[in-house]
């Protein structure tokens, strides 16, 4: 059974030269976002990172089913476990699992198995998928477009973290079972991404990457 109510609370009537200069300023904030992976120790307002979460689950998803949980990890115990789990499966990732076409891909964003970020990082914000939902009576609850929903949840979430002036790094050591234990999830819930979250580094550098092109990635058929 349905029950719909106004959408008038909801969006706000811009004129065609506020949409568009919105739309530009946005934009060049987009712009700014880029992936950190030297991170100041510096703390954060748990205020920021709740409001972000709050924008990350106003996302929309399959069936409005919210496949998602968010662990927020800033505990320096919890974070060493987490990093020292995930260097161990970066070495082999480094050392055995990823192919040489892999390993080229990789080769311009510097990165290797030591990730000392996972510690230094005031916020480790460890997004799980909920692949199925488990009824009362331990019955399984079909969900939809998980991957897709959490993927758009995630986006919001760093959007929202850079908007608030934070970097984020999203990191996905694999595999990734390591984090159901440690966070103590259940087997329901997959790990998606960990995203480290504080502000850079004073002398953090980026590598000199670019975004492909507009005409590259965009076509309009009129
Ligand atoms: N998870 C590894 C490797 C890695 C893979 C991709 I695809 C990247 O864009 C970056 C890194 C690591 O974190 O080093």
């Amino acid at each position: 059974m349905s029950n719909f109510i106004p959408v008038t609370d909801f969006y706000t009537l811009y004129s065609e030269t506020e949409i568009i200069q919105r739309a530009e300023l946005f934009r060049i904030e987009c712009e700014k976002r880029r992936t950190i992976r030297q991170f100041s120790s510096q703390r954060v307002p748990r205020e920021v990172i709740e409001n972000c979460l709050r924008a990350a689950g106003s996302a929309p998803s399959g069936a409005n089913q919210q496949p998602w949980h968010f662990v927020v990890v800033s505990n320096p115990e919890l974070k060493h476990k987490i990093r020292l789990a995930a260097e161990l499966e970066e070495h082999e990732f480094y050392t055995n699992r990823a192919t040489h076409e892999w390993l080229e891909a990789l080769a311009p964003l510097g990165t290797d198995e030591n990730k000392p970020y996972l510690e230094t990082a005031p916020y480790l914000i460890v997004i799980f998928a909920i692949n199925y939902g488990i009824q009362a009576d331990g019955r399984k609850i079909k969900h939809y477009y998980v991957n897709e929903s959490v993927g758009i949840a995630t986006g919001i979430l760093i959007t929202a973290l850079h908007h608030s002036g934070l970097a984020t790094l999203t990191h996905t050591p694999s595999p990734m079972g390591f984090l159901n234990k440690l966070l103590s999830r259940p087997k329901n819930e997959r790990p998606f991404l960990v995203l480290v979250t504080g502000y850079p580094a004073d002398q953090a550098v980026v590598p000199a990457i670019h975004k492909k092109s507009f005409a590259d990635i965009v076509e309009f058929i009129e």
